[in-house]
């Protein structure tokens, strides 16, 4: 059987593959059924510090090459996940708390608390791209370092950001520089690509209701996107800081794809949201399949591997 555990900032996880921030996570009930499935750890909702219902509905939309989504963060508030986080604990596995704010003070706040309930690593969500009229942060170099700068002294366990796709290695390179100064522990690559647009042409409307039907983009669809910001931040940082790869997972391959480029391990969105839980088991099943057929008997032996021609 081929070794599916990673490690990342030092924390083990039994397997790869866990839930991206925002699947399945809202709910206690949710976050127990991550801790009960087969899921490698348990993400929970990016938080706000207060409890937000979020955007208006129909606020996801599911269609053949991935998802749109403008849920505007409804969330039970930092409050109820600090206090959850010690019964997350008891499933041995991860707990990783996605912090959020609407203001940048928001975000020490949470951290304080968030991180005193002793999570096993904290991802701090610098890229939702739904909430009317605020940008997404880590889009603006010097906004995500003074929001980097208010909260990392606060944080004990592995401190990592969730940034959105870049799409021009210029950008990369900025925000390299930002997260290198700022000492991170590891990077989830990417979120959604904001701002896209998905039409109905028989109903000739658009397919969710916030924002006029702009939202983020999720599933196959942004796998390239994905897979070039993996590649791009893994080579940055010469393989030395740990990369969890969020963006087009829909199978064993597709994961393998996002290891080659220097994923230690893979959320799932999209998917996640369309299939259930029972996705996990097979993805593990999948991607231990093609490791063998390729003679790779773990993630370390061919974690950015992938070639240049
Ligand atoms: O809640 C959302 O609308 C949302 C968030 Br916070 C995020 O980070 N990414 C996304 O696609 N949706």
């Amino acid at each position: 059987m081929t070794d599916l555990t990673t490690t990342i900032a030092g924390v083990r996880f039994p397997t790869c593959f866990m839930n991206a921030a925002g699947a399945l996570c809202v709910t206690r009930e949710e976050l127990m059924a991550l801790g009960r499935s087969r899921s490698g750890a348990i993400v929970t909702k990016s938080m706000t510090v207060e409890p937000r219902q979020g955007n208006p509905e129909p606020r996801y939309h599911g269609f053949a090459g991935g998802s749109i989504n403008s849920m505007g963060l409804p969330n039970l508030g930092y409050r109820a996940y600090a206090e959850m986080i010690p019964d997350l604990k008891q499933f041995g596995k991860p707990v990783i708390a996605s912090v959020a704010g609407l203001r940048e003070e928001d975000f020490p706040v949470i951290a304080t608390v968030i991180n005193a309930a002793g999570p096993d690593l904290i991802e701090v969500n610098l890229s939702c791209p739904n909430i009317p009229g605020k940008p997404q942060i880590g889009y603006d170099p010097d906004a995500s370092e003074r929001i980097i700068k208010l909260v990392r002294p606060l944080i004990t366990v592995p401190m990592g950001l969730k940034l959105p796709p870049y799409f021009d290695p210029a950008h990369q390179e900025a925000m390299q520089k930002v997260i290198a100064r700022q000492g991170i522990d590891f990077l989830n690559l990417i979120n959604s690509v904001g701002n896209a647009l998905v039409v109905d042409p028989d109903r000739e409307t658009v397919v969710i209701k916030p924002k006029g039907g702009f939202g983020g983009l999720g599933g196959a669809i942004i796998k390239p996107v994905a897979l070039a910001n993996v590649r791009a931040f893994y080579k940055l940082f010469e393989g030395r800081l740990p990369i969890i790869g969020t963006g087009g997972i829909v199978n064993g391959v597709d994961a393998f794809e996002h290891i080659l480029c220097g994923a230690s391990a893979v959320q799932i969105g999209t998917v996640l949201v369309e299939e259930g839980l029972e996705v996990f088991a097979r993805l593990e099943t999948e991607l231990s399949a093609i490791l063998a057929r390729k003679g790779y008997s773990s993630i370390v032996d061919c974690r950015g591997a992938v070639r240049e021609l």
